[in-house]
Parts: C-alpha cells; sequence; structure tokens
C-alpha cells in the first residue's frame, strides 16, 4: 500500500552554500556536482522509502534557496509541511546562527508537535575544517526538540539515515493518529489508575 499525497512535504532550508540542494540530489537521484549552482526557483522531489514489510511512504522533498534575496518567497515553502530539514555547514559556524534563527521562526509559525525538526550538519567530509563542535550541534538540537544528523552529500555519509528517520517518524505519527480518531471509546479505569500511580518510576 501507498500512502499518496502531498502531505508528506519535507521542506529543506538554511543558509545559501550549505548543501541543500546537494542533498536532496544525493538523496532523490544518487547525483552529486563539486559545483551544484544556488537555488533560485524552489523545487521538489520525490522519494520513496520502505517503511515495514509491507508498506511504502512517499515523501515529497522540497529544496528552497537559502540566499537572503529569497528570504521573502520561503514561507509559502513550508507553511504545510510536516517536516523541516534545517541544515548548516560545519565548516562555517555563521550557518549554524541562521539554524537557530529558523527554529525560531518556524516555531513561531508551526505547530511544533506536529512538525518534526531535524537539524543537519553538512559536509562532514571536511572534519578538519569543523567550525562548531558536535556536542554544542547535538545539546542544542536537544534542547529545541530536534534531531541531529551529521550527513555528507559529497561522501553519501548519513543521507539515508536522515531520510529513513523522517519517513518512519511520519509513518509513526500517522498510524497514532489513524488509531486516535477510528478507536473505540476508552473508559478510564479509575481502580487501575490509582493502582499504576503507585507502582515506582523506573
Ligand atoms: N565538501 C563538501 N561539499 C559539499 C557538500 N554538499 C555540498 N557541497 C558543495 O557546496 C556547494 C553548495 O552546495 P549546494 O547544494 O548548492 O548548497 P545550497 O544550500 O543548495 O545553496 P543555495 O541553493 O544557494 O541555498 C557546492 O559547491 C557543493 O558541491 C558536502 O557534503 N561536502
Ligand atoms: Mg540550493
Amino acid at each position: 500500500m501507498m500512502s499518496k499525497g502531498m502531505n508528506n512535504k519535507i521542506v529543506i532550508v538554511g543558509e545559501g552554500r550549505v548543501g541543500k540542494t546537494s542533498l536532496i540530489l544525493r538523496c532523490c537521484k544518487g547525483e552529486y556536482s563539486d559545483n551544484q549552482e544556488s537555488t533560485i526557483n524552489a523545487f521538489y522531489l520525490e522519494k520513496t522509502i520502505q517503511v515495514n514489510d509491507t508498506e511504502n511512504l512517499n515523501m515529497y522533498i522540497w529544496d528552497t534557496a537559502g540566499q537572503e534575496r529569497f528570504k521573502s518567497i520561503t514561507p509559502m515553502y513550508y507553511h504545510d509541511a510536516v517536516c523541516a530539514i534545517i541544515v548548516y555547514d560545519i565548516t562555517f559556524k555563521e550557518s549554524f546562527d541562521k539554524v537557530k534563527l529558523w527554529v525560531t521562526e518556524l516555531t513561531q509559525i508551526l505547530d511544533t508537535s506536529k512538525l518534526i525538526i531535524c537539524i543537519v550538519g553538512n559536509k562532514c567530509d571536511l572534519e578538519n575544517n569543523r567550525q562548531i563542535s558536535k556536542q554544542f550541534a547535538e545539546e542544542y538540537s536537544q534542547s529545541v526538540g530536534a534531531h541531529h544528523f551529521h550527513t555528507s552529500a559529497k561522501n553519501n555519509r548519513g543521507v539515508d539515515e536522515l531520510f529513513q528517520y523522517i519517513g518512519q517518524e511520519i509513518f509513526k505519527r500517522k498510524n497514532t493518529n489513524v488509531k486516535k480518531r477510528r478507536g473505540p471509546p476508552i473508559f478510564e479505569d479509575k481502580a487501575q489508575n490509582q493502582q499504576n500511580q503507585r507502582k515506582p518510576c523506573c
């Protein structure tokens, strides 16, 4: 069974030149170019992943332009997204400042209890030029309820893991919603609840 429709919309945002387009092209087409040109028009590519033995999930991954002059256009692309991937370049400290701005913007506008946020440190093939420590990036991500990933679009590191995680997470949340809507009414068993409350915490 295939989950169809534009509702599995993922948007990739972040500073210019951090590797957003390269990540999409790597993920969806298995391509990479050292001379990737700056994005001017947003576009999307489709990616299908297997979420369990019998089911696939279609994701629509939108690339946006990172350059400041296109900033006002971007909200058009993220307002109905289920997941935002915020990319920074591990060799360029300022690109992490942009991550923080993006987190603020997205959390102000979108329902963060529904939005999956992934923060991605790209270009991890250039480990020697790293300007943002792993620990700092991971702690920050955790503090805003985001998952952190390291990727190299160039060397194809961490890209599959990132999109597999997102696919599984979308699938999991959908199933939970369906169960909530269709399930039988739940009658609380107060005695049982009280008993449970007495159980020591793990
Ligand atoms: N070393 C290295 N270079 C990369 C990697 N990913 C992208 N690049 C290079 O970084 C430059 C920018 O990549 P893009 O994918 O165009 O970056 P972008 O974020 O889409 O940029 P805008 O479209 O301007 O927002 C290109 O020259 C890429 O080849 C990576 O993982 N490692
Ligand atoms: Mg681009």
